[in-house]
């Protein structure tokens, strides 16, 4: 117990460290990561995540009630039912009654469970009315991030080694900061649609309630709403080859202006709008005859 909260003590110490440490170079903090011991759910960033939270509530308590009431039934079977108050066996075998009940009540149950499931899926499975589409590519082993309604340039999303990831961005966590992030902007709908390159993998956002296995030659398609600003992570959800585990999946959730100014940047730098006269200077040297 002590080493218990010895470890998150000093956990939490490490993180205020860090924050402060970061503070100076990005103003933006980090919002959806796990945390030390954490053994259930992550707050949930949008509104696919509050729907799975509140079903995975709903399906728990549902859970619950089943299993004290077959515990119940066993332990009054047991008592009532002993050998040494029953000495000579009842001959019984079928009771009609019974036997149309527990078929009837489980497939209701089933039905009330499966009601909210269905909407759940057709609730997360399509974006309605969405701002622009990321299309996320899988690739051994790292990720990319097309963005077409802005005029498809492409960011290479890779994961910072440990020395990098202390200078670049400390206050991120191990193994999951990259050089590049997804970037998207604040309270708009997005529709991600995802595919692979190689072989499969898995585009899984905890926070974000999204869990799309990418394939190679099929297009899948979730969608987010984020509100609040900030770093949120993610891994590969599938077992994708020897480097499954260092293709951490990072998105930046921004303002939209600072989301416009990036997009702006990104397509100037892949050529795609003409490149800023400073940019310019210090990119192309002066002529010397
Ligand atoms: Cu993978």
């Amino acid at each position: 117990m002590n080493f218990k909260r010895g470890s998150a003590a000093l956990a939490s110490v490490g993180t205020i460290i860090g924050l402060f440490a970061a503070g100076a170079a990005r103003a933006q903090e980090v919002v959806g990561a796990p945390y030390s011991w954490q053994i259930g759910f992550g707050p949930s960033f949008t509104p696919v995540m509050e729907r799975v939270n509140w079903l995975h509530d709903v399906l728990n308590v549902t859970i619950g009630v089943i299993t004290l009431f077959v515990l119940g039934l066993l332990v009054y079977v047991m008592v009532r039912f002993r050998a040494s108050r029953n000495p000579t066996p009842t001959t019984l075998t079928h009771n009609t009654v019974l036997e149309i009940a527990w078929t009837v009540i489980p497939i209701l149950i089933l039905v009330f469970i499966a009601v909210p499931s269905f909407r759940l899926l057709y609730y997360g499975d399509k974006a309605v009315d969405a701002a622009f589409t990321v299309k996320v590519t899988g690739h051994q082993w790292y990720w990319t991030y097309e963005y077409p309604d802005h005029g498809n340039f492409k960011v290479e999303s890779r994961m910072l080694t440990e020395a990098d990831r202390v200078k670049q961005k400390p206050n991120h966590p191990r193994m999951m900061a990259v050089d590049e992030e997804m970037v998207v902007p604040k309270d708009a709908v997005i529709r991600v649609v995802g595919t692979a390159a190689d072989s499969m993998h898995g585009w899984t956002v905890p926070g974000f309630g999204l869990k799309k296995t990418v394939i190679p030659g099929r297009l899948n398609e979730g969608w987010i709403q984020v509100a609040k600003e900030g770093f949120y992570f993610g891994q590969c959800s599938q077992i994708c080859g020897n480097a499954h585990a260092y293709m951490p999946i990072a998105v930046r959730v921004v303002s939209k202006a600072e989301f416009d100014a990036w997009v702006e940047r990104k397509k100037r730098s892949a050529g795609l709008m003409p490149p800023l006269e400073t940019d310019v200077a210090s990119v192309v040297p002066p002529i010397s005859r």
